[in-house]
C-alpha cells in the first residue's frame, strides 16, 4: 500500500484546483486535434459535463479511487486471461423459443460490444447441430480419400508440418437475419445479426493437402464431414476447394475453440456458414455431389413457385449499423459516429452507404482499414442528430458491384417461404428520445 501511495504522488497531480486546471486544458486540446473533424463544437458540452460530475464525486481528475491505493494481484493471478469483470454482459445469447434444444441450435455474437473486425473467441457465434462434442486431438484423425492416387490418414501433429497459412475471413450462416423474412420482430442487433462473426484462421492450404494425396483426373467434388454426432457433410465444388479453402486449427492466436470445431475445421472464405465443417474428420473426392440431407432436406431456398434452389453458397454483400442500434440506443441531440460492419462473400467491400432518412438521402461512409476480402469491414461516418426521429440505413457495395439490396427487392424474387440468404437492408428507427427500434419500411 505505501507503494502505491508513493507511485501515485509522483504520477498523479495533488487533489487541488492547480490539479483542475492542469487537466482541464489538456482535455481541451485533445479535443481540439483528435475530434474536430467530428464536430468539436457539440461534442465540448458533453466533456465539460463528464467533468462536473468528477468534481461532485468529491473526486477530481484523474482522481485517486481504491484502485490506485494499493497493489493489485499479480501475474498468473489468472493464467489464462478473461475480460474485466465490468463487461460481464458481453456475452453469447439464444433465443429460447427459436429452437427446441440447445443441442440443434445457435447463440448470437453480441455484435453492438464488437471493436475492430475480429470477434472475440469467447464471443464467436456458435452453430450445433449435435452440440459441442469434446474432441481428442491425439486420437483426432483426417482422412482423404475417393478419387485420389495415395489416400492419407493424417494425425494433428501431421498437418501441423505442411506449410501454414493465416487468414482473416467472416463465417456467417445463411440463416442469419432469417427471423426477419415477413416481418421485422426481433428488437435487437444481436438477434437480427449476430449469426456473424470474424477471425484470423490458421492452418494449410486445403490445395496443398490435395496436392499431397494427388486428385484423380475426373475428380469434380469435395465431401466434407464432420466428427460430431451429427457427420456434418456437404458437397464441395473441386474448385472453389483448389481456390481459397483452409483447413485450420488456430483461431485468433491460439487453438481453436471447441465451439469452433478444435482441433480441426474446414474454411470455406465467403460460403455460407454451413459448409465451414467443424471437427473436420474426412474429406472424400468424388466426380458428383452427394446430395446429402444438409444439401437437400436443408439449406435450400424455398422459392414462390414450390421449387428449391440448391447449392446457394455465396454470401452475397450485407451490413448493419452497429451503433446505434436497439441495444445500443443515443442520448440527446448531437454528434454521433455512426459505426457498422459490412462484408460479402464475393470480395472486399468497396464502399458503405449510410441514410438517416430511410434511404432517401445516402452518405457516403468512411471504410476502416484493413479492408480486406471475405471480412468484416468496419465503416463509419458522422451524424448530427437533431433530435428528432430518424430512420438510419446502410447499404453496401462489393468489388463486383453488387449493391446490397432492400427487403422488397429481394420478397419480389424470392417470396417469403424460404429462411435463408436475407442480406437485405436493415432499417433502425430512432426515437425522439434516443430509443432504437428494428423496424421494416414497406
Ligand atoms: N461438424 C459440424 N460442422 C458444422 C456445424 C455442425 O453442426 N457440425 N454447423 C455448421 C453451421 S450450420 C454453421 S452456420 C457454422 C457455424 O460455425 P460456428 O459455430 O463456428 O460459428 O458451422 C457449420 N459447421
Ligand atoms: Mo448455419
Amino acid at each position: 500500500m505505501e507503494l502505491g501511495r508513493r507511485a501515485a504522488g509522483m504520477l498523479l497531480p495533488a487533489r487541488d484546483q492547480e490539479a483542475t486546471r492542469i487537466v482541464a486544458p489538456n482535455r481541451r486540446s485533445l479535443f481540439k486535434g483528435g475530434l474536430a473533424a467530428l464536430g468539436g463544437a457539440m461534442l465540448a458540452p458533453l466533456l465539460a459535463r463528464s467533468a462536473q460530475a468528477d468534481a461532485a464525486s468529491g473526486e477530481f481528475p484523474p482522481g485517486d479511487p481504491d484502485w490506485s491505493q494499493s497493489v493489485g494481484p499479480g501475474v498468473v493471478d489468472r493464467p489464462y486471461g478473461r475480460p474485466s469483470q465490468f463487461v460481464k454482459d458481453v456475452i453469447r445469447r439464444n433465443v429460447p423459443w427459436l429452437t427446441a434444444t440447445k443441442e440443434s441450435s445457435v447463440s448470437f455474437t453480441p455484435l453492438q460490444h464488437q471493436d475492430g473486425i475480429i470477434t472475440a473467441n469467447g464471443l464467436f457465434f456458435e452453430r450445433y447441430h449435435a452440440g459441442r462434442p469434446t474432441v481428442d486431438p491425439a486420437r483426432h484423425r483426417l482422412l482423404i480419400h475417393g478419387m485420389v492416387d495415395r489416400p492419407l490418414l493424417l494425425t494433428m501433429a501431421d498437418i501441423r508440418r505442411f506449410p501454414s497459412v493465416s487468414r482473416i475471413h467472416f463465417i456467417e450462416c445463411p440463416a442469419n437475419g432469417g427471423m426477419e423474412w415477413r416481418a421485422a420482430q426481433l428488437n435487437s442487433l444481436q438477434f437480427t445479426h449476430g449469426m456473424v462473426s470474424c477471425a484470423e484462421w490458421t492452418g494449410v492450404r486445403l490445395s496443398t493437402l490435395l496436392d499431397e494425396v494427388g486428385i484423380k483426373k475426373n475428380a469434380r467434388w469435395v465431401l466434407a464431414e464432420g466428427a460430431d454426432g451429427a457427420h456434418m457433410d456437404r458437397s464441395l465444388p473441386l474448385e472453389k476447394c483448389l481456390d481459397d479453402c483452409l483447413v485450420v486449427y488456430g483461431q485468433n492466436g491460439e487453438a481453436l475453440r471447441p465451439e469452433q470445431g478444435f482441433p480441426l475445421r474446414l474454411i470455406v472464405p465467403g460460403w455460407q456458414g454451413n459448409v465451414n465443417v467443424k471437427w473436420l474428420r474426412r474429406l472424400e473426392i468424388g466426380d458428383q455431389p452427394w446430395f446429402t440431407r444438409e444439401e437437400t432436406a436443408q439449406y435450400t431456398e424455398l422459392m414462390p413457385d414450390g421449387k428449391a434452389r440448391a447449392f446457394t453458397w455465396l454470401i452475397y454483400a450485407k451490413s448493419v449499423i452497429t451503433f446505434p442500434c436497439p441495444e445500443m440506443p443515443v442520448k440527446g441531440a448531437g454528434v454521433y459516429e455512426i459505426r457498422g460492419f459490412a462484408w460479402s462473400g464475393r470480395g472486399r467491400i468497396t464502399h458503405v452507404d449510410v441514410s438517416f432518412d430511410g434511404g432517401i438521402n445516402w452518405t457516403r461512409a468512411r471504410l476502416q482499414e484493413p479492408v480486406l476480402p471475405k471480412a468484416l469491414t468496419r465503416f463509419t461516418a458522422e451524424w448530427r442528430w437533431d433530435g428528432k426521429p430518424a430512420l438510419l440505413q446502410s447499404r453496401a457495395v462489393d468489388e463486383t458491384g453488387y449493391v446490397q439490396p432492400t427487403i422488397a427487392e429481394l420478397r419480389k424474387i424470392r417470396g417469403v417461404n424460404g429462411i435463408y440468404n436475407n442480406n437485405s437492408v436493415q432499417t433502425w428507427q430512432v426515437k425522439a428520445d434516443g430509443s432504437v427500434f428494428d423496424v421494416e419500411l414497406g
